[in-house]
C-alpha cells in the first residue's frame, strides 16, 4: 500500500499549482471581489512559527473564498526598510540592501515550501525604488496640501541608535528596539498632519463594524478627543496672560493653584528677576531628563517648584501661586493646568505634598458635604455647586453651560476641543529608509524636489560608522542644483519613518506594476477596501490608524473612492514555546523547516490552526505535531484503504438508507454547515474538529464489511469521503489534492467549488438521549442534534415518566 510521504506530495502539488498560475488574480474576473491581506511581514532573518500561524490563517481564509465563488486577491510583500538592515550594516559591514534581499529570497522559499497560494506576480518589497517613489510622489502631494510640514520639535533621542524615536516607540522612558534610555533634543522635523483628519478618524471608528472592540477602543483614546474650555489667567503686577485648557470648568471656584509644564515658554519671562533662578531652571533641567510615561505614570510622586509669582482668578478674584511641575506636558492642551486638588487626583497629590490649600466646590448632592480635612483622595464625579458664588446649586452640566457662557461674554474663555493625537513625526535620521524629495537652497528656501526628477534614490557611496546618518557621508546624494534657481543646492538627508511605506502599501499589490501613479484608481476602487485584514495586536493603534489617515488624504486628493482601508480586521494571538513569545533574543524559535523535514507543511499547518482559537496564544509542542501528522496519516489511509469501494454513483434514496447510512448523510451535511460557519468566523481549531469527528464516524462505519457492500452503502461513503477531503483542503491543501486525484477526480481541488449541504437531511437529524433522575435511567428521548438544553428539558419534562419524579420533587 502507498504510504503517505508529505514531502513528496506537497512538492508535487506545488510545481503543479505554479505552472498552472491557479493562485493568479485576474483584475478583470467578473466574480464579486475580496481582498484578502496578512499584514505583510518584517524581512529580518526568516520565518519562524509564529509567522507560519499568521499566513497559514490567511491561506485557509482566501481558499475558502476562493472555492465560495469569489475572485480572490491574496498578495505578499516585504516592509524592507528600517533599523534593523540598517545595524546589520554597521556590525557585520553588509550594505542594508544586500542584507535585507539575503532575507527576503530566504523568507520567500519558505513561504513557497508552506504552500501559501499567494499570487506571487503581486510580490512587492519597499526597499524597492519603484516602489518609494511613490511615497515621495505622496509626500509631495500632501506638502502641496500642507499635510506635510516643518517645524522645530522637541525629539526623543536614542543616543544609541542614534535616531529620533516617536513617542511611541520609546517604551518605559527606553527605546523599543535597543531599550537603553531615551533622552531629548531639539530638531527641524518633518511632519505629516494626520490631526486634520482627528474628527473624522475618530467618527470612523463606528462604521467599522468588522473591527474588534478591543482595537477600536485603544484608536479611541489614542485620538483623546475632549471637549473643554481655554481660560485666560491673568498674571498678577503684570500684564502676561496664561491660557489653561480644562475639561472641568465647572470646578474653576476650587483653583487653588496653577502648574506649568516646565517647558512652558512663559517661564522665562515669569523667572527673569527670580532671585531663585538657578534652582528653577536646575530643576527644570532634571525634569526634562524624564520621559513623558514616567511623568504621567498614575500614582508616581510628582515634583513641583513654586517660582514666587501669582495669578488671578477671573471668576472667584482670588490669587494663587504658580508652580512648575513634572506632571503638566507640553504638548498637550496649553501646557498650563488650573489645578483644583479638592476635584483632580494628580492636583490632589501635588496639593498634599506642597501642602497646598483644596477646595470643596463639588458635592455629591445637595444635602451632601465633604469635610476638606477628611478627604482622602480627590472627588472626580460630576455633582452639585457649592462655594462658587452666583453658581451655587447648579449641577455640573449647567455650570459648565453658565460658566462657559459667561466667559465668552467676557472674553476670558472659550469652548474648545482638544485631541490627545499629535501630528505624525516622519523624519528619520537614517539611511535605510525613503528619501524626503526636498532640496534646501541659500535663495529659494525649501524647494521640492520636481516630481519628474522621483525617485530620489539611496546612494551607494555611504560609510556605516554607527555615528549619525550615513547619508551625510555621501557626496553624491546631498550636493545637487536648485530646482527653481539652477543654484548650489542641499539634499534633505532625512529619510522617511517606514510606517510610511506600510501605510498605502495595500493599495500597491493592486496594480504592483503601475507607473502613471501609486496605483490605478479605477481599479483600487474596484478592490477597495480590503475585506479581510489579518495581523497582529502590536498594529492595534499606528499602522492602523496612519494607513486610514492616508486612505482618507488620497480620496480628498480625488485618487479613491473609498476612505476606509480595511472592512474588517481580525487579529491573531502569538505563538509561544514554554509561555513566552517565540523571538531570535530569547532562543526559543522553532523554524518550520526543522519540522516540514520531519512531518511535512500540511501537519504544521493543521497543528497551528488547530490547537487554539486563532485570536488566541497557542504554545508550540512537539507532542501537539505528532497528533496532527498521525490524524493526516488516518486520512491519508482511509482514502487508500478504500479505494476499491468507492463508487462513482452519486445518487441515493435518503428515506430508504438504514440507520448508519443515514446517519453518514446526516453527519456529512452538518460538517459542511458546521466547517462552512466556522472558518467564516475564523474559528478554525472547532472547524478541523468537526472534520475529525466525521474521520472517526467513517472509520467505525468500515469496522463492518457489509456496511460497504450494498450501493447505497458505497455512495454514503464515498459522498462522506469526497466531502471530508473537500473540506480539510484550505488547512492542508496538498495532501488533500492528492488523495483528490487519487480517488478519480480530474479537475484540481483547488479549483472546485465549495460543497453546499442540504438542509432537509439536517431537520432530520435527531439524536437519542438517555434521561437519568438520580441514577436512575427514566426514559428516551429524541431531540435535534445540537437542540439546547432548554428545548431538551422542555421536552423531557413532557414525558410521563419523568413527570413523575420531577413534580414530586
Ligand atoms: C481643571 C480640572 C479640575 C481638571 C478637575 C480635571 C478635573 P483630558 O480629559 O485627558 O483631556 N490638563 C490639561 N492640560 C494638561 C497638561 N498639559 N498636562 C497634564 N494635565 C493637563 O484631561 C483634561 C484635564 O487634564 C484638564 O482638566 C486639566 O485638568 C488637565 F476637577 O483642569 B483639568
Ligand atoms: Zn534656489
Amino acid at each position: 500500500m502507498q504510504k503517505y510521504n508529505p514531502e513528496e506530495i506537497e512538492l508535487k502539488w506545488q510545481k503543479i499549482w505554479a505552472e498552472k498560475k491557479i493562485f493568479k488574480t485576474d483584475n478583470k474576473s467578473e466574480k464579486p471581489k475580496f481582498y484578502n491581506l496578512e499584514m505583510y511581514p518584517y524581512p529580518s532573518g526568516r520565518l519562524h512559527m509564529g509567522h507560519v500561524r499568521n499566513f497559514a490563517i490567511g491561506d485557509v481564509y482566501s481558499r475558502f473564498k476562493r472555492m465560495n465563488g469569489y475572485n480572490v486577491l491574496y498578495p505578499t510583500g516585504f516592509d524592507a526598510f528600517g533599523l534593523p538592515a540598517e545595524n546589520a550594516a554597521i556590525k557585520h559591514k553588509i550594505h542594508p540592501k544586500k542584507w535585507t534581499m539575503d532575507c527576503i529570497n530566504t523568507i520567500i522559499g519558505q513561504m513557497k515550501r508552506l504552500g501559501f497560494s499567494y499570487d506571487w506576480s503581486r510580490l512587492l518589497y519597499t526597499c524597492d525604488e519603484k516602489y518609494y517613489k511613490w511615497n515621495q510622489w505622496i509626500f509631495l502631494k500632501f506638502y502641496e496640501r500642507g499635510l506635510a510640514y516643518k517645524k522645530i520639535a522637541p525629539v526623543n533621542w536614542c543616543s544609541s541608535c542614534k535616531t529620533v524615536l516617536a513617542n511611541e516607540q520609546v517604551v518605559d522612558g527606553k527605546c523599543w528596539r535597543c531599550k537603553s534610555d531615551v533622552g531629548e533634543k531639539q530638531l527641524e522635523q518633518w511632519f505629516f498632519k494626520i490631526t486634520e483628519y482627528a474628527e473624522e478618524l475618530l467618527n470612523d471608528l463606528k462604521k467599522l463594524k468588522g473591527w474588534p472592540e478591543k482595537v477600536k477602543i485603544m484608536q479611541e483614546n489614542w485620538i483623546g478627543k475632549s471637549e473643554g474650555t481655554i481660560i485666560d489667567f491673568p498674571v498678577k503686577d503684570s500684564n502676561l496672560k496664561i491660557p489653561a485648557f480644562t475639561t472641568r470648568i465647572d470646578t474653576i471656584f476650587g483653583v487653588t493653584y496653577m502648574v506649568l509644564a516646565p517647558e512652558h515658554h512663559i517661564i522665562n519671562e515669569l523667572i527673569k528677576e527670580n532671585e531663585n533662578k538657578e534652582k528653577i531652571l536646575n530643576f527644570i533641567k532634571n525634569v526634562k531628563k524624564k520621559s513623558r510615561i514616567e511623568r504621567t505614570a498614575e500614582g508616581k510622586e510628582k515634583e513641583g517648584i513654586f517660582i514666587n509669582k501669582y495669578f488671578i482668578n477671573p471668576l472667584s478674584r482670588e490669587s494663587c501661586p504658580i508652580y512648575i511641575a513634572d506632571y503638566v506636558l507640553p504638548d498637550y492642551g496649553t501646557g498650563a493646568v488650573m489645578a483644583v486638588p479638592a476635584h483632580d487626583q494628580r492636583d490632589f497629590e501635588f496639593a498634599k505634598k506642597y501642602n497646598l490649600p483644596i477646595k470643596v466646590v463639588i458635592v455629591p448632592s445637595k444635602d451632601k458635604t465633604i469635610e476638606e480635612e477628611n478627604m482622602k483622595e480627590a472627588f472626580t464625579d460630576y455633582g452639585i455647586l457649592v462655594n462658587s458664588g452666583e453658581f451655587n446649586g447648579l449641577s455640573s452640566e449647567n455650570a459648565i453651560e453658565k460658566i462657559n457662557y459667561y466667559l465668552e461674554k467676557e472674553k476670558t474663555g472659550k469652548r474648545t476641543i482638544n485631541y490627545r493625537l499629535r501630528d505624525w513625526l516622519i523624519s528619520r535620521q537614517r539611511y535605510w529608509g525613503t528619501p524626503i524629495p526636498v532640496i534646501y537652497c541659500q535663495r529659494c528656501g525649501i524647494v521640492p524636489v520636481p516630481e519628474e526628477e522621483l525617485p530620489v534614490v539611496l546612494p551607494e557611496d555611504v560609510e556605516f560608522t554607527g555615528r549619525g546618518n550615513p547619508l551625510e557621508t555621501s557626496k553624491t546624494f546631498i550636493d545637487c542644483k536648485c530646482p527653481e534657481c539652477g543654484g548650489k543646492g542641499r539634499r534633505e538627508t532625512d529619510t522617511m519613518d517606514t510606517f510610511v511605506d506600510s501605510s498605502w502599501y495595500f493599495l500597491r499589490f493592486i496594480t504592483p506594476q503601475y507607473s502613471s501613479l501609486p496605483f490605478d484608481p479605477e481599479l483600487a476602487n474596484r478592490w477597495m477596501p480590503v475585506d479581510q485584514y489579518i495581523g497582529g495586536i502590536e498594529h492595534a493603534i499606528l499602522h492602523l490608524l496612519y494607513s486610514r489617515f492616508f486612505t482618507k488624504a488620497l480620496k480628498d486628493m480625488n485618487l479613491l473612492s473609498v476612505d476606509i482601508p480595511f472592512k474588517k480586521l481580525f487579529t491573531q494571538g502569538m505563538v509561544t514555546k514554554d509561555g513566552v513569545a517565540m523571538s531570535k533574543s530569547l532562543g526559543n524559535v522553532v523554524f518550520p523547516e526543522e519540522i516540514i523535514g520531519k512531518y511535512g507543511v500540511d501537519a504544521s499547518r493543521l497543528f497551528l490552526l488547530f490547537t487554539s482559537p486563532p485570536e488566541k496564544d497557542m504554545e508550540w509542542s512537539d507532542k501537539g505535531i505528532n497528533g496532527a501528522y498521525r490524524f493526516l496519516n488516518r486520512v491519508w489511509n482511509l482514502v487508500i484503504e478504500n479505494l476499491s469501494k468507492l463508487t462513482t454513483e452519486s445518487q441515493f434514496d435518503f428515506e430508504n438508507l438504514n440507520k448508519f447510512e443515514k446517519e453518514i448523510v446526516r453527519t456529512t451535511d452538518h460538517t459542511i454547515k458546521k466547517v462552512t460557519d466556522d472558518i467564516e468566523r475564523f474559528h478554525l481549531n472547532t472547524a478541523i474538529s468537526s472534520l475529525m469527528e466525521l474521520t472517526n464516524l467513517l472509520y467505525r462505519f468500515i469496522l463492518e464489511p457489509d456496511n460497504l457492500k450494498s450501493n447505497s452503502g458505497k455512495t454514503v461513503f464515498t459522498r462522506a469521503l469526497k466531502t471530508l477531503i473537500h473540506l480539510l483542503h484550505p488547512f492542508t491543501p496538498h495532501i488533500c489534492e492528492e488523495l483528490w486525484s487519487i480517488m478519480g477526480e480530474t479537475k484540481l481541488l483547488s479549483l472546485m467549488n465549495w460543497p453546499e449541504y442540504n438542509t432537509e437531511y439536517l431537520k432530520k437529524e435527531e439524536v437519542t438521549i438517555v434521561i437519568q433522575i438520580n441514577g436512575k435511567v427514566r426514559g428516551n428521548i429524541n431531540v435535534p442534534v445540537n437542540a439546547p438544553e432548554s428545548e431538551i428539558k422542555e421536552i423531557a419534562l413532557k414525558l410521563n415518566n419523568i413527570k413523575k419524579y420531577t413534580e414530586k420533587g
